[in-house]
C-alpha cells in the first residue's frame, strides 16, 4: 500500500513537471513570433527608397494612386539631380509641387504616365512634396536629401 501510494505520487510530481516544462516553452514561442512580426513592416514603411546615379541623375518611378505617392519617401543625394516618372493611375489630375525648393511645372492628367525633372536642395533635411490639387487630401512625398 506505502509503496503504491508512493509511485503515484512520483509519476503524479513528473506529469505536473513535465506540464510546467512545455508550458514556459510554447509560452516563450508564441511570444516571441508576433514582436518579430509586428517590427517588420514598421521597418519597411520607415525607410526611404532610393535609386543608383545614371548619368547623373538619380530616377525614381512613382505611382499616383487612390490620391497617394507611391513610394511615399524618397532619399537623394544633396544637389543631385532627380528624374521622377510618374504613373497616373487614378481618374483626375495629378502633380508635383513643393514650397520649399523649385520644381518646373507639370502636370499628369487621369492615367497618364509624365516625367519631371529637378534639383534636389542642396542642404541636407527632410523636404516635403505635394499634388497642388488634393493637399486637402494629404497626398504628399517625402524628400529625404542627404
Ligand atoms: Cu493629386
Amino acid at each position: 500500500m506505502k509503496l503504491t501510494a508512493l509511485g503515484v505520487a512520483a509519476v503524479a510530481g513528473s506529469m505536473i513537471l513535465a506540464a510546467c516544462g512545455s508550458t514556459t516553452q510554447s509560452t516563450t514561442t508564441s511570444a516571441a513570433r508576433p514582436a518579430v512580426q509586428a517590427q517588420a513592416p514598421a521597418a519597411q514603411a520607415q525607410a526611404p527608397v532610393t535609386a543608383p546615379v545614371t548619368g547623373g541623375v538619380q530616377t525614381f518611378n512613382v505611382l499616383e494612386t487612390a490620391n497617394t505617392f507611391q513610394p511615399a519617401q524618397i532619399a537623394v543625394q544633396a544637389g543631385a539631380r532627380v528624374r521622377l516618372v510618374l504613373r497616373n493611375e487614378d481618374g483626375e489630375e495629378h502633380n508635383v509641387v513643393s514650397t520649399q525648393f523649385t520644381i518646373p511645372q507639370n502636370q499628369q492628367p487621369a492615367g497618364a504616365l509624365g516625367t519631371v525633372e529637378f534639383a534636389a536642395p542642396a542642404r541636407a533635411g527632410t523636404y516635403e512634396i505635394i499634388c497642388a490639387f488634393h493637399t486637402a487630401q494629404g497626398m504628399k512625398m517625402r524628400l529625404v536629401v542627404q
